[in-house]
């Protein structure tokens, strides 16, 4: 560690107990780590930075010059009418509401600009100006043509053969990047969900023209004067959630499945125990993998590694944070070293050579932490670039994507020598299997002949598996790390519900071993233990990044088409959690899965409290409109229980209610099982 810097240690300032800050070990021994040598943690700073309590309550306009005007709920609640207002009338209702969708807009921003860079290097690779990259998966390509209406066979002397595979990446890629501004029309993914589902966003007027109009129209309604109704401002709020779930972030899956292969099954690690004191550790975090794909690729080159050695290291050691971790580890096994909120810790072992880092999710502060240590830390995106003067910034085009690699790679390995003697890393880690795509999960739970989920929903009609829940998002320095991911995902798998997992929620599953296909047998009520074990599946299947949400959405699709199950979404024993949200692209997530039909529970708190009214709205009036609906539980218990309530008002709708016995197993009811 260098002595000359340090993190900003501020000497009289609180620390955080580490035992209350996570239930990780590692990230414990990690803190106390990071506290010893004074230097400040994200958990540090929540003890010393209190939240603002109108903020939380998401009664805080500051969309004028004439505010911020603040509109908290009194502590009494609010009896007859509600009088509050800002200075130009808004009341707390519209306040909160423009909060809100402006919060769906950033989402979709991020998750959609994500999509539109991955959609921008697809059509350079179709038109051969970048080189480095060929398509993996030409079978995903001809599956998705037909959505963009291009054809993949050709008549030729009076037969029909297939079209040139180029021709249609080509074709594939144009119409790609025109959903993001073309003038007419609608999203074309759109007529992949369920047609009742399709219908329902018709007749209530929310289907998106295009991913960026969707965005800008949210901001042009909350600026002053404009939209003062809050119904109609979540009218739109859906409009661009729906162009988020549905629009950019399926196209960024969908592009990067064709560019860089579809997630199969495979086994890795997860927590910080994956980094190794004799190699070269290279740490890639944020969100994109076009620039990660590159240096898997380049990191697994003989010469690099022959590099590495000549340099006094047994090898390269490459993991990830957030999500660019998920999408190289559902494609490549690479190993993710932590969650969002251990970012910091990764540096903090004194063994991280290089952090490259490209867009969201990026603390600030790695750069001041990074300054205590030997680690470069690489900004990548021209878009993303950090003020303090020790951040490398390698700006990196995809055509020239191998150089701009090994560049990174290199510099990595020359820095193993700067590293100092005192390195710590936590020994633990977690074995997971990961990348359950759309099409693993037919494969490992679907109909060998039918070529359909039709297993899983014989399964599910047959009360083995009691339903499904969606289980994402990210940590929050407000709440204790991971413990509400893992309650709620313990909690649910304990009553036979399977979990399908993205973001930081996999890995802090991963971290917990949830992954692991042994899971079955400790974790899981009878049903649930049979099918995983006797598939060979965990009960939690990883299904990529926060943009692989889209897959959770088609994944659901699969199972309405498959029958016996209702014609929609908002029919199906199925629910949606975000336990430890924090990030305006959860809220995104969040509404477009409302909009879909599926209930969603949220734990931390959720900036509506303070407009009692329009909580209401979202709470309640949203199931009318869309089948689907918002909810809020902090405790993560309470949190579980309440999306098995609902997965069981779907069951007896459905009539299949009898078909299993309906009580919530605990864990005296699991030993009675397991020693009957
Ligand atoms: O997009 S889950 S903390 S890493 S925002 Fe960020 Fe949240 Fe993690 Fe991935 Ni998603």
């Amino acid at each position: 560690m260098k002595t000359e810097t340090t993190a900003s240690p501020a000497k009289k300032s609180k620390v955080a107990d580490p035992v209350r800050a996570s239930i990780d070990e590692a990230t414990q021994t990690m803190l106390r780590r990071a506290q010893e040598l004074g230097i400040d943690t994200v958990f540090d700073r929540a003890e010393n930075m209190k939240q603002c309590n109108i903020g939380t309550q998401g009664t805080c306009c500051k969309n004028c010059g004439m505010g911020p005007c603040r509109l908290p709920l009194p502590k009494s609640g609010i009896e007859g009418e509600d009088e509050r207002k800002g200075l130009c009338g808004a009341s707390a209702n519209t306040i909160a509401a423009r909060n809100f969708i402006r919060m769906i807009a950033g989402g979709a921003a991020a998750h959609s600009d994500h999509g539109r860079g991955v959609a921008e290097v697809f059509l350079s690779v179709a038109r051969n100006q970048s080189q480095d990259y060929k398509i993996k998966d030409y079978a995903k390509l001809v599956a998705i043509a037909p959505y963009f209406d291009v054809a993949t066979t050709v008549s030729a002397d009076g037969e029909t053969v297939d079209r040139d595979l180029g021709e249609i990446a080509l074709e594939v890629g144009e119409k790609a990047l025109a959903e993001w501004g073309k003038s007419e029309g609608e999203l074309r993914y759109l007529k992949r969900a369920p047609a009742m589902l399709y219908e329902k966003w018709k007749k209530n007027g929310v289907l998106p023209r295009n991913i960026d109009r969707e965005i800008v129209e949210i901001m042009h309604r909350t600026h002053i004067g404009v939209d003062q109704d809050y119904k109609n401002l979540m009218k739109q709020g859906t409009r661009a959630a729906i162009a988020d779930g549905w629009g950019g972030s399926m196209l960024a899956t969908d592009l990067q499945d064709v560019l860089f292969g579809t997630p199969y099954p495979l086994q890795s690690e997860a927590n910080l125990g994956v980094m190794k004191a004799d190699h070269v550790n290279l740490v890639i975090h944020g969100h994109e993998p076009i620039l990660s794909e590159m240096i898997v690729a380049v990191a697994q080159k003989p010469e690099m590694h022959d590099y590495a050695k000549s340099k006094g290291a047994k090898g390269i050691q490459l993991s990830g944070i957030c999500c660019t971790a998920n999408e190289v580890l559902q494609r490549h096994g690479v190993p993710q070293c932590g969650t969002f909120l251990q970012q910091e810790l990764a540096i903090i072992t004194g063994a991280c050579d290089a952090m490259v880092v490209d867009i969201q999710c990026i603390f600030q502060n790695v750069a001041n932490v990074a300054n205590c240590f030997h680690t470069k830390l690489i900004t990548t995106h021209p878009i993303a670039r950090m003020e303090q003067e020790n951040v490398i910034h390698i700006e990196f085009d995809e055509h020239h994507a191998m150089e701009d690699a090994e560049r990174i790679v290199k510099m990595a390995i020359d820095n193993f020598a700067n590293r100092g003697s005192d390195v710590m890393i936590p020994k633990q880690k977690g074995i997971q299997i990961a990348g359950f795509g759309v099409e693993a999960i037919q494969y490992h739970l679907g109909g060998t002949f039918r070529g359909s989920y039709y297993t899983l929903n014989d399964n599910i009609i047959n009360g083995r598996i009691r339903g499904i829940a969606g289980v994402v998002g990210c940590n929050n320095a407000r709440t204790r790390h991971n413990e509400g991911h893992i309650q709620v995902v313990k909690e649910l798998i304990k009553n036979d519900v399977i979990v399908l997992t993205t973001g930081c929620n996999g890995i802090a599953c991963a971290m917990e071993g949830l992954l692991a296909s042994e899971s079955a047998g400790v974790f899981c009520g009878p049903g649930l233990a049979e099918i995983c074990e006797t598939v060979g599946i965990p009960p939690v299947l990883h299904m990529g990044s926060c943009v692989d949400n889209s897959r959770i959405l088609l994944a659901a699709t699969e199972v309405v088409k498959a029958g016996g199950l209702g014609n929609d979404i908002s029919d199906l024993p199925a629910a949606g959690s975000a336990p430890e949200w924090m990030s305006e692209k959860a809220i995104s997530i969040g509404h477009y899965f409302v909009a879909s039909g599926v209930y969603t529970v949220f734990g931390v708190g959720l900036p509506v409290t303070g407009a009692p009214v329009f909580q209401k709205y979202l709470f309640e009036a949203f199931e009318k409109l869309y089948g689907g609906m918002w909810d809020l539980e902090v405790d993560p218990v309470k949190h579980a229980r309440k999306m098995i309530a609902h997965i069981d008002k779907k069951r007896k709708a459905l009539g299949i209610d009898k078909a299993r016995e309906r009580t919530l197993v605990d864990m005296a009811a699991r030993r009675d099982i397991a020693s009957a």
